[in-house]
């Protein structure tokens, strides 16, 4: 890895900082300084955003929710992904892999969801049609996607990552 890590194991970070008094469920590792476990009374805690997506389903045709919730890049930069936040070359290498609870799963690249690239609203959301996720978890929400694939339901487990094994 072209990154150095504080844990002298190789391979990732797991959320050693485990805060189960929190009950969070959401595992936040990978290339990070600060893995963490957070919870969606956590996620609640930070600046809201609140938005009406519409999307198309294959199997249960026109779809609309409303969703509030964190922004999902202001979560990832809690984790304090390991590059160098004022080089923004430096923020393009990283992918940002996330997965429900049933093991669907979706890759983002921090570019599509950098306000300086992208800047796809992504929300990672709290409440869904004002009924809150404590129980579920949270929920991502891709602002613009035709299809509802990355609404990702019950968000267990994000990792960030830049993949240099892929250019080795
Ligand atoms: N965890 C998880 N989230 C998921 C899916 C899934 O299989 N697992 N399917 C997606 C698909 S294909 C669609 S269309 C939307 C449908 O969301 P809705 O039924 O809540 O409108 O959920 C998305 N989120
Ligand atoms: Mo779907």
């Amino acid at each position: 890895m072209g990154v150095s890590q504080s844990s002298d194991e190789e391979g990732p970070v797991e959320p050693a900082s485990i805060d189960r008094r929190t009950g969070g469920e959401l595992a936040l590792s990978g290339e990070v300084r600060v893995p963490a476990w957070l919870s969606v009374a956590m996620l609640r805690e930070m600046p809201q955003r609140e938005m009406t997506v519409n999307f198309q389903c294959r199997s249960s045709g026109p779809r609309r929710h409303y969703f509030t919730g964190p922004l999902l890049i202001d979560v990832l930069r809690l984790a304090e992904p390991l590059f160098d936040p004022a080089e923004r070359k430096d923020r393009l290498r990283f992918l940002v892999a996330v997965k429900g609870r049933d093991g669907h799963r979706a890759v983002l690249s921090w570019g599509e969801i950098d306000p300086e690239f992208g800047n796809t609203a992504a929300l990672l959301a709290v409440s869904m049609d004002c009924r809150d996720l404590d129980e579920q978890g949270p929920h991502l929400v891709m602002p613009g996607d035709h299809c509802g694939a990355r609404h990702i339901s019950e968000v267990t487990c994000i990792r960030v990552w830049a993949g240099d094994w892929l250019w080795e």
